[in-house]
């Protein structure tokens, strides 16, 4: 299994209303994430700084060139784009992170 991992950044405040709308998540979005081969997905924030920390496992063989381009996905994007940083085409500012140490 891959393990994905990156950040991403919140605006100040706006915690309780990321948690919301994952709450009640989209279904096609859940949908194709796992049609993605994403197989478990978790997002953790840090109130010290308000980076968002996703970490993904990815099923073998499985790559997500294809999310971004979906429409599902960007209208997502588009959605969350008022509380958390963006780039120009709306998806989430990210910086990957590469996994130093793992216990399996
Ligand atoms: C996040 C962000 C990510 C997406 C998750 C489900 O807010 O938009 O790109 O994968 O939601």
């Amino acid at each position: 299994m891959q393990r994905i991992a990156f950040k991403m950044k919140l605006f100040a405040g706006f915690e309780a209303e990321y948690k919301r709308r994952h709450d009640e998540i989209w279904p096609e979005l859940k949908q194709l994430l796992k049609q993605n081969g994403i197989v478990d997905y978790s997002i953790f924030w840090d109130q010290t700084t308000n980076d968002l920390f996703a970490l993904m496992k990815l099923a073998p063989g499985k790559k997500m060139d294809n999310l971004a381009l979906h429409p599902v996905m960007q209208k997502w994007w588009s959605y969350m784009r008022d509380i958390m940083e963006t780039n120009a085409d709306h998806s989430p500012v990210t910086v990957p992170l590469t996994e130093l140490f793992h216990l399996g």
